[in-house]
């Protein structure tokens, strides 16, 4: 066996952030003054912290563009198939370390800034969170851009650019207090502007019908301006493109019709334009039917189509018959993936272009659409369906209104024609829901108007195609699939948690970065002494590293070798942040009754935000807040346990908890969570899971083997029973003393002396409308909690099935995702064809434009 390499020898040894040479150092130092001179305009006695950063972005950026520009050139001379990703959340965090790891620059970069004498680390922190996203399916997004460019896929992310991202969560007196995200405060130096390319999008108005058809009249125009953001790959000079969209009022906003005069007031009035791209709205699985959030779906679905039919016209494939442009092959020039419902009307929106602009016949035009859409699910809560209202509708958007229904029409027609007499079907399978408020199922409108639905963990495609849309999965069973979700490696692996990628770059080398399936092989390396040290090292120099980041931000000591129990994501009834609690409060109990029993230390740590409007969400958070206050105050139980609230989790937050986790918790109601991604962060982080037969944790357990996760709990068919038979909370309550004894404390104010009614909310959700069941899991997960701490004692026990959970963790990359997503749904070749760098002589074909005339 060898012996442990020193830090400086493993990095010399390994190239995954990049190899150095004195040129390429000599070279960012020079890029990096000369944007502190041009850009920036200061010099190093002037210069503030964050004028390094701005230099050091430049400097790394200007490493992006040729690649950008070559990257779509290409793409312009070879018009391979363009797969645009929908998507009203990408939840990116920041790019700055992102962006040297896939160019290979890391390491230079290092050692140019430490030349230069500044710190790497500060300057990274600087930098704002892109935050526009909620939680996992943001994220997601973020991910899936990250493997497409990585893996040559012509692809790109379409969205909004919000002006305000995801609040910033402040906790005051225990309590979530929210902050505006003004992340563009200081200016953004990955994006591009271009207003070259700005586009109108109409709202309101009317439809007048001729013998020439439809026609959208009388409409309040609102532009799209683009802003484009590169996407690299890791290490393959391809470049792709995020282009978000800002609104801006047209010049003659309310100056032409009604407000003539009014000059100061029509530019005042730019706002009510310009507020369509102001914020992102702050719900997680939670539709909340709001006007402006209807104009924001259909702001960007109306751009991104008009950008996309620009680009296939002005493609080889675009091609006009005298007059018309032939669209018969734009499903197989365009892929249209539909991140959830959440951009569902482009497929109105498309069939419109078709059948009132260019003019094709309505079959023509609804086989196009349905060919060129794929829509993925990513919740069967109900209360996260969309369902918007037919007279919202029909205001804002009156001609769509008009081709949904007559899509429901001929849908409708067809289910009688094969299902006669069933009237109790079409209404099940109707796009349009009766009641007291008619209602669009968004999500019947995506199954409808595309190819492909699929699901975002086994299990979840399950219950999508045997519960929640049955009817439809009866009528077309091969549109239904499943896609597990995954998670970039670079940003999740190396990015986060360089001495662990380090660590195994050693030992299998380095190209499991871009096919995580060769984890595998660390199975040879679970009895091997040295290895298991070296993991368990690793992981206790990333659990120092976060009790120091912890004490310099927030103040708070924690003890660096009691285990990391950490439970972060957003707050919600269904992932039980709850249950964590009253695990809680039962260690505490415990302790206090027989404090000289052994307890094995715990920091639990829990974070995420709540929606802002989210009462019983911002409850959790407040009892959270109260338990710890308690626990951590209390003599008796000194440094066994510590309660943290992490504030503001966010990604670059999630970066620095996760590497140092223990145990992560994953302990959604089987059948609520439908995929999760941070589970998969953990596992591959060298945490154990505890968790339910929920989501992606299934497939974990599946890929580890089930003796390598702590599973408890009730599965899905349990779940279904006890509704069946009828969950009843107190039954629980009266059989279990631990579990009434917290429930007391919390009833009877001894986390809320000065309120003892405070949690009176939480308390009754809890007995009398706990849709999640917490009391029925309560049990098995304290017992199985117990067994979590008992392998934490054996050190070398707990790393070995660390280092098991690692070795498994491959099929969790989003590259495999990817590549299932392109094989299955948008029939693409990932491409192995290499862009050249951007030093290289261009060749003939490149010194055209995008229109094929000469430059
Ligand atoms: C990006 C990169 C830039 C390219 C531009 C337009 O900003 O090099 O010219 O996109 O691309 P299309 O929208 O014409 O594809």
């Amino acid at each position: 066996m060898s012996r442990p390499l020193s830090d400086q020898e493993r990095r010399k040894q390994i190239s995954i952030r990049g190899i150095v040479g004195a040129e390429s150092v000599a070279e960012l130092k020079r890029g990096f003054n000369r944007h502190l001179h041009f850009t920036l305009v200061k010099d190093r006695n002037v210069a503030t912290p964050r004028d390094y950063y701005f230099a050091l972005a430049h400097t790394v950026r200007d490493h992006l563009v040729g690649r950008w520009i070559r990257t779509q050139q290409y793409y312009y001379e070879k018009d391979p198939k363009r797969i645009y990703y929908l998507s009203l959340e990408f939840y990116m965090g920041r790019t700055l370390q992102n962006t040297m790891i896939n160019l290979g620059l890391q390491n230079a970069c290092d050692e140019a800034v430490y030349q230069l004498g500044l710190d790497m680390e500060e300057l990274e922190e600087i930098e704002e969170d892109a935050g526009l996203g909620n939680g996992g399916l943001g994220r997601l997004a973020a991910c899936f851009l990250d493997s497409m460019a990585t893996l040559g896929l012509a692809a790109y992310g379409y969205g909004i650019r919000y002006e305000y991202g995801i609040f910033n969560q402040k906790i005051r007196d225990g309590w979530q207090v929210e902050e505006a995200d003004d992340w563009l405060r200081h200016g953004n130096p990955w994006e591009k502007a271009r207003p070259e390319y700005m586009l109108p999008v109409h709202f309101y108005g009317r439809v007048e019908h001729s013998a020439s058809g439809a026609k959208w009249i009388d409409t309040q125009v609102v532009l799209a301006l683009p802003y484009d953001t590169p996407v690299p790959g890791y290490m393959n000079n391809t470049v792709n493109t995020m282009r978000l969209w800002s609104a801006r009022a047209p010049n003659d906003f309310n100056l032409r019709d009604f407000n003539v005069g009014d000059y100061i007031q029509a530019v005042l009035d730019r706002n009510l334009a310009e507020n369509i791209s102001r914020v992102l709205y702050p719900n997680d699985n939670f539709f909340e039917g709001k006007e402006l959030r209807l104009k924001q779906e259909y702001f960007v679905v109306a751009a991104t189509l008009q950008d996309i039919i620009r680009r296939f016209k002005a493609s080889k494939f675009g091609s006009t018959d005298s007059v018309r442009t032939v669209f018969d092959s734009f499903p197989d020039q365009v892929a249209i993936q539909l991140n959830d419902t959440h951009p569902a009307m482009a497929i109105p929106e498309l069939m419109r272009i078709f059948v009132d602009i260019e003019k094709l016949p309505w079959d023509k035009a609804w086989d196009i659409t349905k060919r060129t859409f794929a829509y993925t699910n990513h919740t069967v809560l109900p209360e996260a369906l969309e369902r918007w209202p037919v007279n919202l509708v029909e205001k804002l958007l009156p001609r769509h209104l008009q081709i949904i229904y007559e899509i429901n029409q001929r849908h409708l027609d067809h289910i009688a024609s094969l299902f006669p007499n069933d009237v109790e079907r079409l209404r099940r399978m109707s796009l349009i829901e009766e009641g007291d408020t008619k209602r669009i199922n968004m999500a019947h409108l995506c199954i409808v108007g595309s190819h492909a639905v699929n699901g975002v963990a086994k299990i979840h495609s399950e219950i999508v195609k045997t519960q929640v849309f049955e009817d439809f999965a009866e009528l077309e069973p091969e549109k239904f699939q499943n896609k597990t979700n995954g998670i970039t490696p670079r940003r999740w692996l190396l990015l986060c948690n360089p001495g662990l990628a380090e660590l195994i770059a050693e030992k299998i080398g380095e190209d499991y970065v871009r096919d995580l399936s060769q984890l595998t092989k660390l199975h040879k390396f679970v009895d091997d002494d040295l290895f298991i040290r070296e993991v368990a090292k690793v992981k206790q120099e990333n659990k120092v590293k976060f009790a120091l980041y912890l004490e310099k931000e927030y103040k708070v000591k924690i003890n660096p070798s009691s285990m990391f129990d950490v439970h972060v994501k957003r707050i919600h009834e269904y992932k039980r942040q709850l249950m964590n609690c009253l695990h809680i409060i039962t260690m505490y109990n415990r302790i206090r009754r027989d404090p000289a029993k052994l307890f094995v230390p715990r920091t639990v740590i829990i974070g995420g935000k709540a929606a802002p409007g989210y009462h019983m969400a911002k409850m959790i958070i407040k009892l959270i807040n109260a338990v710890a206050q308690v626990v951590n105050n209390d003599p008796v139980v000194g440094s066994k346990l510590k309660v943290i609230f992490l504030e503001n989790y966010r990604v670059s937050l999630a970066e620095k908890v996760i590497p140092a986790t223990d145990l992560s918790e994953q302990i959604s109601t089987a059948g609520t969570e439908a995929s999760g991604t941070g589970n998969m962060k953990f596992m591959l982080n060298g945490a154990l899971t505890i968790g339910t037969m929920d989501g992606a944790n299934v497939e974990m357990a599946e890929e580890a083997g089930e003796e390598n996760l702590f599973i408890f709990g009730m599965r899905v068919e349990d779940v279904t029973e006890l509704d069946r038979k009828g969950y009843n909370a107190q039954l629980y309550y009266d059989r279990l003393p631990e579990l009434k004894q917290a429930v007391d404390q919390i009833k009877s104010g001894f986390f809320s002396p000065n309120d003892p009614n405070l949690f009176n909310d939480v308390v009754n959700m809890l007995f009398h409308h706990d849709r999640f069941k917490v009391f029925a899991d309560y049990e098995a997960y304290v017992k199985c909690q117990e067994k979590v701490s008992e392998l934490y004692l054996n050190s070398k026990a707990w790393t070995k099935m660390v280092i098991r959970n690692i070795a498994a963790a491959g099929k969790f990359s989003s590259d495999r995702t990817i590549k299932e997503y392109a094989r299955d749904i948008w029939h693409v070749e990932p491409s192995d064809l290499k862009i050249p760098p951007p030093n290289e002589p261009r060749d003939a074909g490149q010194d055209k434009t995008p229109n094929g005339t000469a430059a």
